[in-house]
């Protein structure tokens, strides 16, 4: 599958439940990849799983920004991770509820947001870097950040500051909030704590430290600068202009 494809499939398969991705033009025809997915049995209800989509570039692409052992391990291991997880709490929660047994929800009810939140993530996370990427947005992007920030160094200044002040392990994000209809620098702890219901993620860095540790050892600031280089702007516009 092409690159553009892949953008609508990760979206389908990402923010299931968030169909702004995939209504744009396309969104007719099912998502490319979806006979990778795999129907697991769950009673009587036939439920999806998910997977791992693949990076829609080589795994040494984004060098120098990113070493291709330290995207090998993210995308192959980690990532991989929260897809796994994701399907075990679903698995567990409908056997749960088969079983008429909910003493254990509230924790299968956190491995299910964790895992969807950091599966989500990062399936932004890939797409929204290109080794094409850098620069700055333009059209209606590059307006509603000059309405909203104030100009681009203003936003950009924002987001390598939120990202860098996330405590621990998280991510800076750039959302589209309907209520306020603008756009929002977020931090995100773990994958989904302090999020703002309702206000999809445009953009996102990934401030864990297995994100950038092998290239920039405890040098957080200098990965979260160096982001911009190889932000693609147009996944970003994309997904700007399928949530306003
Ligand atoms: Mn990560």
């Amino acid at each position: 599958m092409d690159r553009r494809e892949f953008v609508r499939w990760a979206g389908a398969i990402g923010v299931a439940g968030m169909a702004f991705i995939v209504a744009g033009e396309g969104a007719e025809a099912a998502p490319p990849g979806v006979d990778q997915i795999k129907t697991i049995s769950r009673g009587e209800i036939g439920a999806m799983a998910f997977t791992l989509p693949e990076l829609p570039y080589d795994y040494d692409a984004l060098e120098p920004y990113l070493g291709e052992q330290t995207m090998r391990l993210h995308h192959d291991k980690h990532h991989q991770g929260y897809v796994k997880g994701l399907n075990e709490a679903e698995e567990k929660i409908a056997e749960a509820r088969e079983a008429g047994d909910f003493s254990a929800v509230r924790a299968l009810s956190d491995a299910q947001a964790f895992n969807y939140s950091g599966h989500l993530f990062h399936t932004i996370f890939w797409n929204c870097m290109s080794p094409d990427g850098g620069g700055e947005p333009e059209g209606p992007l590059a307006e509603q950040i000059e309405q909203d920030f104030g100009g681009f160094d203003a936003f950009r200044s924002h987001f390598v500051a939120a990202s860098n002040a996330v405590q621990a392990s998280g991510w800076g994000v750039l959302a589209w909030q309907p209520l306020g209809e603008k756009l929002v620098i977020l931090q995100a702890e773990k994958h989904q704590n302090l999020a703002q219901w309702g206000a999809p993620p445009l953009m996102v860095l990934d401030v864990w430290e297995h994100a950038y540790y092998l290239d920039y050892q405890n040098e957080r600031p200098r990965f979260t600068e160096g982001f911009f280089d190889v932000v693609n702007w147009d996944y970003v516009a994309e997904q700007f202009m399928a949530s306003r």
